[in-house]
């Protein structure tokens, strides 16, 4: 073991309520929305093909040019209740919201820069409204912050002189004083979310990340991490010098996902964070973003994927500059919704379920421990009051085989008693093959996932006969 001072606090993964009901939710809503919403990816008439938070750099542009663009920000369309209400129709239990992105634009009135909503026409505590309207809907509030700072005049992304580790501390100092200032302000959020730590100034500086959780978890009890903000006494990211998770869990995933059958990542807890547009986080008004956005089905597939490995998804949206959603973005939202209405239980409250092996056609989840989930937020109607969860696993299934089959390997001792269908708990006849698979007709193409709930029991003598050649190995 290497000896460090800023590592992994050695504590393994944590089972308090909080971090207990941030695993079961399983599925956030994640808000980029900044003075970059205003340009949308296009600069004096150039369209910019790169992150539309991005443009600030993307396109050169100046400290100055970039600053004007708060007396744009006049909220014109800005309704946070509906952005909340979206969320929650789409089945998100939690959101996380930028409260300061790369261009350092803060979305709230810091005392700390005058780069601000202060600055704005309407000069509102944008951030707390938005914290307050989710709040309402019964969602769990996470505020990303980004360390990176392209407006800050002390911000370093190496620190070669003299001058440089002196500015750079007053960076460090100022970002303290606005973290401080947001667990003072807002101390309901259940977690910090924190970004652009990535730059060598930031890696060494594995003392302040240190320093910087543990202020956070002080003033706010069991708030919430990500790995992202930490680097140990040796520049070692996410994971410390001697493998340790830092940070709660472990936020690397971003815009991938682990292998499906890759069950090395259940041993921490995790969440990936996905774009709706192929590349960008901020709203990007252009063709470009249009073509490469993603289908309601490609995202409950990585939802489901993601549940499966025991992971949450965080989604991204992007409001637009007037501060109202996107229409394809409220309808992508609305047919998420639609499906997690009918199959939510196989999403909320679950994770993997132990020893169903990934079977190509889809994904297996099933409910986790039932333990009442503490929330800072109001509570959550139940959704499946009446079902016993007992022995139950649920079958995601995404890929239908051109054989029209599906093949389902059954853990050792596992019987299956019963296949139906979520939606309207129509049986599904299944022949056992032997006495660890059964197959079934796979159920007919919807255009979305269908979810089959399987019910198990426990595999006696009655449950099919056994392989009688030696040379098939058979657990
Ligand atoms: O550069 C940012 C990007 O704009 C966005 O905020 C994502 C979200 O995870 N994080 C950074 C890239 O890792």
């Amino acid at each position: 073991m290497i000896p460090l001072r800023y590592g992994a606090d050695g504590t393994g993964r944590r089972e308090d309520p909080t971090m207990r009901a941030f695993r079961a939710d399983r599925f956030g809503q994640f808000v980029h929305w900044g003075l970059y919403a205003l340009p949308a990816g296009t600069w004096k008439g150039q369209t910019i093909e790169f992150a539309a938070e991005f443009l600030m750099q993307s396109a050169g542009v100046s400290r100055e040019e970039w600053s004007a663009l708060a007396a744009d920000f006049t909220l014109d369309g800005f309704d946070p209740a509906a952005w909340a209400r979206t969320a929650k129709r789409m089945g998100a239990r939690y959101v996380t919201v930028t409260t300061k992105h790369h261009d350092g634009f803060c979305l709230w009135p810091t005392a700390h820069t005058d780069f601000s909503v202060a600055a704005t026409p309407s000069g509102r505590d944008v951030l707390g409204e938005i914290l307050d309207a989710y709040r309402a809907e019964g969602l769990a509030t996470h505020l990303y912050y980004s360390v990176l700072d392209w407006h800050h005049p002390d911000w370093r992304c190496a620190v070669d002189s003299d001058s440089d580790r002196e500015a750079f501390e007053r960076y460090l100092r100022f970002a303290t004083d606005q973290l401080l200032e947001l667990a003072e302000r807002y101390p309901q959020v259940r977690g910090f979310w924190f970004d652009g730590t990535w730059d060598a100034s930031v890696k060494a500086n594995g003392r302040w990340t240190h320093e910087i959780e543990r202020l956070l978890k002080e003033r706010i009890p069991g708030v919430i991490v990500n790995s992202r903000l930490r680097a140990d006494d040796h520049g070692a990211r996410h994971f410390d010098s001697n493998g340790a998770l830092m940070g709660d869990y472990e936020s690397g995933y971003e815009r991938r996902l682990p292998a499906p059958w890759d069950l090395s990542v259940t041993a921490h807890d995790w969440e990936a964070c996905a774009t709706l547009t192929q590349a960008s986080w901020g709203f990007h008004d252009s063709d470009w973003a249009e073509r490469g956005r993603k289908t309601p089905a490609q995202i409950v597939e990585q939802l489901a994927q993601t549940v499966s490995l025991g992971g949450n998804l965080l989604l991204n949206f992007g409001p637009r500059g007037d501060g109202s959603l996107a229409p394809v973005e409220v309808a992508l939202a609305e047919e998420v919704g639609a499906w997690m209405a009918v199959n939510g239980p196989a999403v909320h409250d679950s994770g993997p379920a132990a020893g169903w092996d990934y079977p190509g056609w889809g994904f297996y989840t099933a409910p986790l421990e039932h333990t009442a989930p503490f929330r800072n937020a109001a509570p959550q109607e139940p959704e499946t009051p009446d079902e016993d969860p007992t022995g139950i696993v649920h079958a995601i299934v995404v890929r239908i085989p051109v054989s029209g089959l599906l093949t389902l390997a059954l853990p050792a001792g596992v019987a299956l008693r019963a296949v139906r269908a979520r939606a309207d708990g129509t049986e599904l006849p299944f022949t056992p093959l032997d006495a660890h698979t059964v197959q079934l007709a796979a159920p007919a193409p919807t255009g979305m996932p269908t979810v089959l709930v399987l019910e198990t029991g426990s595999a006696g003598p009655a449950d099919g006969l056994s392989e009688p050649n030696p040379d098939v190995a058979l657990v």
